[in-house]
């Protein structure tokens, strides 16, 4: 595997940074996940437009810009053989000394990992997942405002951790006021008596681009759509549940805290959301 690092490309095993990298001192820095599906890169250009809107709210100027951000993605798909797979980017703020001040660190640098991905088993985008609540709250937007994809995702990494003891893959993590916020790594919706509802961004949420683009798929099978604010009361007595992220794409849940969604079986609204999801990315995207 080859690795974009600041313009040139790595075998992976040549593909490092410095120990002095403020990305991996503090955290400093921010990142993407994306997606290509059948030769063509899914929302490239969202992403890259979240990608600098993260870097732009925490002051750390990308050396390139959106556009050649775009080519070094494909190319590193190329270069992979890729034409489906995981692309993860990174822009650390760069080499600098021991310290917080990043005014020691004179370059920020860009990673680019062009990788294929382990999805969550197939057999649960059949079955659905069991989740669970996390007791660590989901980051505030007055603290690490969770629309910054930070490379600081400890928070999140606490939740995971805790599913995982709970013997589950995914948590729920709920803001300081005990309102659902989203999972560690996907955002959450709910079906309840028809309608299809997400927690709103202002809560303190990823506003993510497959939760956008489920949004637009549910609009157009003709489903109402609704943002608000849930606990997890509406969770345990929703009629369907739903994960989205671009790891995840869209994957049912079927039980939370141990409780069964409605009858514990995968609902039909999940079902067709699904269904649609899968036809549509395998359409549209970026060619490589
Ligand atoms: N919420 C959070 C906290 C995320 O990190 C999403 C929602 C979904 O957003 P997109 O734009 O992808 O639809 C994410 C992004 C992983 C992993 O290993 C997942 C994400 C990021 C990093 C790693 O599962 N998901």
């Amino acid at each position: 595997m080859l690795v974009y690092i600041d313009g040139q490309f790595y075998d992976e095993k040549d593909a490092k940074v410095s120990v002095f990298d403020h990305g991996l001192l503090y955290g400093d820095g921010v990142f993407e996940g994306v997606r290509a599906y059948n030769g063509r890169v899914f929302k490239l250009s969202e992403h890259i437009k979240r990608l600098y809107d993260s870097a732009k709210a925490i002051m750390l100027k990308v050396l390139i810009s959106e556009s050649e951000m775009i080519e070094s993605v494909l190319e590193a798909l190329r270069k992979n053989n890729l034409k489906d797979g995981y692309i993860r980017i990174l822009i650390t703020r760069g080499e600098g000394s021991l310290g917080i001040d990043p005014i020691t660190c004179a370059r920020s640098s860009v990673i680019i990992i062009a990788d294929s991905l382990n999805l969550y088993p197939e057999e649960f985008y059949e079955t659905g997942l069991a989740i669970i609540s996390a007791s660590v709250r989901r980051n505030s937007p007055d603290v690490v405002n969770p629309k910054i994809k930070s490379l600081n995702y400890i928070n999140n990494i606490m939740a995971k951790i805790e599913a995982r003891q709970a013997g589950v893959l995914e948590a729920i993590m709920l803001d300081r006021n005990g309102y659902v916020c989203e999972c560690t790594g996907d955002n959450i919706f709910i079906v309840k008596n028809g309608v299809i509802k997400t927690p709103p961004v202002y809560l303190g949420v990823l506003k993510g681009i497959t939760r956008d683009f489920v949004i637009e798929i549910a609009r157009d099978l003709g489903y109402i759509f609704q943002e608000e604010i849930m606990t997890q009361y509406d969770i345990y007595t929703a009629d369907e549940c739903f994960l989205t992220g671009t790891a995840a794409e869209a994957i049912p849940v079927v039980m939370a805290d141990s409780r069964e969604i409605s009858n514990g079986n995968v609902g039909e609204v999940t079902k067709s959301i699904i269904k649609e999801f899968r036809l549509r990315v395998a359409q549209e995207g970026w060619e490589i």
